[in-house]
């Protein structure tokens, strides 16, 4: 113990300027003059006498803990039970097994959601296909038709990416009003991973496509099938076919043992359970026509294709299940969201506190990676006074985020899909958090 403490001394002795103070210091320069020099996490608020007694006397120094052999897979801390994916019954109208089970995102860390928690939507309930049973079909408009096992496909050379998905009806109830006071089923219709399997392009340059094959069609072994239309420069482009999700195998619930990842279209394209890839050269006018997750628009006319999930952000903390009721005048906080584009990469973040009139450069966290899940961050000192924040992403390709007036006038309230207008919560001086729209143009 003696020793321990000596190491820790001299340790401390060694260490530059406390760090505590630099982060300050740092967030003052962030945040433009707003942050005082008070000491808001300052140590010595935190040893009350309780504290002590839990520190000397914490249960499980006085016994042992599990066996470390009891879980042969992991299971999370039971003091983690609200972090759960939630179902909708408004969206499921009693059913099941056609529905969604949401991601509470802002339980998120990083920018990878774990597999037991990534967003689930099925047509026809969860397929549980026996691998051995496993068989994957190319055929159409190709030069060589083949048809793979699990062993043959996983045989061709593999890449690891990290793409979102988000099914296109995210944030669909808020088209007319705020419905949920409740980011998880406002915006839990996606999640994010480490895809691991074969870039469509490398199996397809292995068979050779015809040269008139324009449309994929790909299905999947579930009792919904999930019939897609995909064009081929895209199955060209980066469509993997994935076995692995952050380190192991798909979940069932995402498709095992293996799905279609289409990098930043619409959720509803990248086919679970995959069995069958077609190729053609004209869209499927059949059952299997799978436009059908058209863009109603105000002039009673729809956008037919629609793929991309547009640049799109919402701040995660605060939010209604995460308010700000413990904080107190004057402390320190840092806001955080997620932003990501369909298009590529975010190019950055901004925020505002008062509905849109003034916007800040938040920083962008971690990794920034394409058609992936980009964190940001904010750090302030909340003054108790109301706040209208939001946040609105820039992609590379230079598309903003609009406002709810310039989505609404160019699309209209009919859609139930593609919705990436700023989402704004309301923080009142008491730290509770309301989603709100705010219906002015910002400049
Ligand atoms: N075979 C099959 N693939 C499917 C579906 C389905 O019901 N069956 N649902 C689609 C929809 S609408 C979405 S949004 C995504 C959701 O993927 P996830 O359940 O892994 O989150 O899967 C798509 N792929
Ligand atoms: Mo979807």
């Amino acid at each position: 113990m003696s020793k321990n403490s000596k190491d820790i001394e001299s340790f401390s002795n060694n260490v530059k300027p406390t760090s505590r103070r630099d982060f300050f210091k740092k967030t003052a320069v962030y945040s433009a003059g707003l942050v005082a020099t008070s000491s808001v996490l300052s140590p010595a608020k935190a040893i009350a006498s309780d504290d002590t007694a839990i520190i000397n006397e914490v249960e499980w120094g006085t016994k042992l803990g599990d066996k470390v052999t009891k879980f042969p897979y992991g299971v999370p801390s039971p003091y983690e039970h609200n972090n759960v994916r939630r179902n909708d019954p408004l969206l499921s109208s009693g059913d099941e097994y056609a529905t969604v089970s949401m991601c509470l995102i802002h339980e998120s860390e990083g920018i990878i959601t774990p597999n037991g928690l990534f967003f689930t939507r099925d047509h026809g309930g969860t397929a549980h296909v026996d691998p051995e049973q496993f068989r994957l079909m190319i055929h159409g408009k190709v030069k060589k038709d083949i048809v793979l096992t699990l062993d043959q496909l996983k045989r061709y050379p593999s890449v690891t990416r990290t793409y979102f998905i988000e099914c296109p009806a995210n944030g669909s109830t808020d088209w007319r009003a705020p419905q949920y006071n409740n980011l998880q089923f406002l915006k839990g219709m996606m999640s994010s991973a480490e895809w691991t399997g074969v870039l469509l392009k490398t199996i397809l340059d292995d068979i050779g496509l015809e040269d008139d094959a324009v449309w994929m069609l790909a299905e999947g072994s579930d009792n919904a099938g999930n019939p897609r239309t995909i064009p081929v420069e895209k199955a060209l482009d980066d469509i993997m076919i994935v076995w692995g999700q952050n380190g192991e195998a798909l979940r069932p619930e995402q498709g095992y043992p293996v799905r279609l990842v289409v990098p930043g279209w619409e959720g509803n394209l990248n086919t679970k359970w995959l069995k069958r890839l077609e190729f053609s050269d004209k869209p499927w006018h059949s059952k299997e026509e799978t436009s059908k997750y058209t863009m109603l628009q105000k002039s009673g006319k729809a956008i037919r294709y629609f793929w991309v999930n547009e640049v799109n952000s919402v701040i995660t903390s605060p939010c209604p299940e995460k308010p700000w009721t413990d904080l107190k005048k004057g402390d320190l906080v840092e806001i955080e969201g997620l932003a990501w584009s369909g298009h590529g990469t975010i190019k950055h973040v901004d925020i505002t506190l008062d509905g849109g009139d003034n916007w800040i450069e938040a920083s962008l966290k971690g990794l920034v990676l394409p058609k992936s899940w980009t964190r940001f961050s904010y750090i302030m000192k909340w003054d108790g006074k109301p706040l209208l924040l939001s946040s609105r992403a820039v992609d590379d390709i230079d598309n903003v985020q609009p406002t709810i007036d310039q989505e609404t006038s160019a699309v209209g309230v009919e859609s139930v899909y593609h919705r990436n207008a700023n989402v704004t919560w309301e923080v009142t001086g008491k730290g509770e958090v309301y989603n709100v729209h705010i219906r002015k143009h910002h400049a």
